[in-house]
């Protein structure tokens, strides 16, 4: 270590174009276990998470909430802290790229990396994902994003590049010389193998927006999203700020020794970050650490896929711990996990209130009843006289085992093997107290039963002490609870690396005994449930009261694409029947004949059509149906089969990743043997094709049209 005795880790900045769902909580709450561990060794620690605000999908995510750029942002950013406040984050600094601080680093650093030559002006003609604001290699508009396989859009732009081709050996030869830099190892194999296959320049500006940061000198050209949002890392602790206090911290924390991340922006942090770093002459973090995808519904729990479950349902419920406490002991850290509110309210359930909870409010309520509240003194000749002297000794070897094996396992990151280790101990203790049945020699009253009760509750206390300072970085609140109620104070001082087996004073006074996990009961399930129905339901303004799903930045009515829709009403048109074909399509263009005053159908009606953003993942020919197309789309809860004719219209291969409506709850019908499952509108043109409603902006799958 350059600088030793301090930790700086990172989260990555989190978009701001959507709410924070428990994946962003995963990373973080990864994150904030480890810096309070690492606080509490007595390492100088630096946690840093934040939000980033510029980009083209931020400013048309914000023009659809029909607000600035910077007024949403502002309104997502802050929900970003205050559930991480609500989480008991410890964060040390939360940046937002919208910042003069950020701003400036950022334009220092392009700065530099120009005047070292690494930065040539070009034009760009290409395609490029808006979704994950990347530059694709594909041919031709609408080719799918080889990361997420929306379409991609056609940007022809006079462009700044950087040098990347100019990087390949270096960062090679730097992943060489530096095994720990990317983790696991299969990340790291797929970085080599990609930058091995040859690196092109890239376009580290836009014209075609503005919602950035100005290129120093050139302001028609905005900075590249990833450049400007990479250097978070350093403008936090004060790149570009010629504030000598700015500078120390810079020169105190740089380099990171931990970015964690997701492993789908791996190729961001480990080719083009290091790229720039090296570029710039400035050292390059320790190590970038990827971790899987939570999933939910069995896929990537995402906004697009609207497959999200918000972290204030479970806080509002369950509290911050249980959720914490479960994304760190389901989830084999570097793999994908699933969530589910069931696994969660068993998890809680049985390792929490059964587990911990009950190990802690035994104990300590025995020696408030037993003990007037006072840690009673270990008698080693009543357990002799007992006969309990093994049970004890063989506690206090797997107590110290414990220790050993759960901080090996935290500091490789296996979170989940650290806890189920940590809960055998718990068991084990449990065991010890089954065996020994304290109650009853509380009935005796002898002088020896007293010694032996008091042994027992002793050894019982210790290892629950143990316990809890162990727990402590990954479920902060129920330990500073029990740690309290142990009678030892403040939890996050403690000093970690002098944990041993025998610590407790004898007469320690127990503050008041309280439960720490109630146990939850099976409706705790359904109304989580219905809690994120609610939230996933179009939001009404703040005006009006509303706490739903999308920012409620501004009153926003979103039109339908649809057929001449006023703003905020429904496309009622857009759901007519079929065509000669009998395949389930498509829209009219308003010529059915309908007599306007006479035909008008309630909202009630309406209503009854639930139409949703679905995206088409499979789209193949009907043998013997020149005009059918079976497809397969992705409606957010299901993967439906539809059946449409549209194949005149439309190549099937060029529908893959279209965003289209789907009218969903219309029962299944047959055509040519296959069953269709939904409709899919388009508008039917008097005398042309049809042609597919869609979204000019990106919508999340499964969201609801109304
Ligand atoms: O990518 N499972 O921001 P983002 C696990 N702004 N982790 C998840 C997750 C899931 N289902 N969903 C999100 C960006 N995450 C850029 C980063 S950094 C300089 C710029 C977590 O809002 C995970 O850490 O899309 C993932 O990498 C990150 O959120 C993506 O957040």
């Amino acid at each position: 270590m350059d600088n030793p005795g301090k930790f700086y880790i990172t989260t990555p900045i989190y978009y701001v174009n959507a709410r924070p769902h428990i994946g962003h909580t995963y990373t973080t709450v990864v994150c904030d276990a480890i810096a309070r561990r690492q606080r509490m060794m007595g390492v100088d620690t630096f946690f840093l998470t934040g939000t980033d605000e510029h980009g083209q999908k931020i400013e048309r995510s914000a023009a659809a909430a029909g607000c600035s750029p910077k007024e949403f942002a502002d309104k997502v950013s802050g929900e970003f802290r205050t559930l991480w406040d609500r989480m008991k984050i410890t964060y040390d600094d939360f940046i937002r790229t919208t910042e003069p601080r950020h701003m400036r680093g950022v334009q220092a650093l392009f700065t530099r990396l120009q005047e070292r030559g690494y930065i040539y002006k070009g034009s760009y003609s290409g395609q490029y994902c808006v979704s994950d604001e990347l530059y694709v290699d594909a041919v031709g508009p609408g080719a799918p994003c080889p990361e997420c396989g929306r379409p991609t859009e056609t940007v022809h732009e006079e462009n700044y590049f950087f040098k990347l081709s100019a990087m390949q050996e270096p960062l090679l030869k730097y992943y060489a010389e530096h095994a720990d830099f990317i983790r696991p190892e299969t990340r790291r194999n797929e970085v080599i193998a990609f930058v091995r296959g040859g690196l092109r320049d890239l376009s580290v500006s836009r014209t075609s927006f503005t919602w950035g940061i100005p290129v120093p000198g050139d302001p028609r050209h905005v900075i590249y999203v990833w450049l400007d949002a990479l250097a978070n890392y350093m403008t936090a602790l004060g790149y570009g700020s010629d504030d000598p206090r700015d500078q120390e911290k810079l020169a105190r924390y740089w380099p990171a020794d931990v970015h964690m991340i997701g492993k789908e922006i791996v190729r961001f942090h480990c080719v083009y970050w290091p790229a720039f770093l090296i570029a710039a002459g400035l050292p390059l973090p320790r190590s970038i650490i990827a971790h899987g995808w939570l999933l939910f519904e069995e896929s990537k729990m995402s906004k697009s896929r609207g497959n999200i479950v918000r972290s204030e349902t479970i806080l509002d419920t369950l509290g911050q711990d249980a959720l914490r406490y479960f994304l760190l002991r389901e989830i084999v850290f570097g793999q994908d996990g699933s969530f589910s509110f069931d696994a969660l309210v068993q998890r809680f359930n049985g390792d929490l209130a059964n587990g911990l909870g009950n190990l802690s409010s035994r104990t300590l309520s025995m020696i408030t009843r037993y003990f007037d509240g006072e840690v009673p003194y270990p008698s080693k000749a009543a357990s002799l006289n007992a006969g309990f002297i093994d049970h004890e000794t063989a506690l206090k070897s797997q107590a110290e085992k414990a220790i050993q094996q759960f901080n090996e396992k935290f500091d490789k990151f296996d979170f989940s093997g650290a806890l189920k280790d940590l809960w055998f101990f718990i068991a084990a203790v449990d065991g010890y107290i089954a065996e020994t049945h304290p109650w009853s020699l509380a009935e005796e009253k002898s002088p020896d039963s007293r010694a032996q009760l008091g042994t027992i509750l002793y050894t019982a206390a210790e290892a629950l002490r143990i316990i809890t300072v162990l727990a402590y970085p990954m479920i902060p609140d129920a330990t500073a609870k029990i740690w309290r109620q142990l009678g030892l104070g403040e939890i996050e001082r403690f000093d970690l690396p002098s944990l041993t087996w025998g610590q407790l004073q004898i007469g320690t006074e127990l503050g008041k005994v309280e439960p720490v996990f109630p146990r939850a009961d099976k409706s705790m399930i359904e109304r989580m449930q219905q809690m994120e129905q609610q939230r996933s339901e179009p939001t009404p303004s703040p005006e009006e009261g509303g706490k739903g799903g999308a920012p409620d930045v501004k009153k926003t009515e979103s039109q339908p694409a649809g057929t001449g829709a006023e703003a905020g009403q429904p496309a009622t048109e857009a759901v007519a029947g079929s065509q000669g074909s009998g395949a389930p399509v498509i829209a009219s263009t308003g010529t059915s004949g309908t007599s306007p005053s006479t035909d008008k159908i309630a909202i009630d009606d309406f209503l009854k059509v639930e139409m949703r953003v679905g995206e088409i993942k499979v789209a193949e020919k009907v043998k013997g149906a020149d005009k059918l197309l079976r497809m397969e789309v992705d409606i957010g809860s299901e993967v439906r089969q539809v059946v449409a004719g549209i194949a005149k219209a439309y190549d099937p291969e060029k529908l893959i990743g279209r965003k289209v409506v789907i009218v969903a709850n219309l029962q299944p019908r047959k055509l040519r043997g296959l069953e269709s499952n939904g409709m899919i509108v388009a508008a039917s043109l008097d005398d042309g094709l049809p042609v597919l409603a869609g979204f000019l902006e990106d919508v999340p799958v499964g969201a609801k049209l109304k």
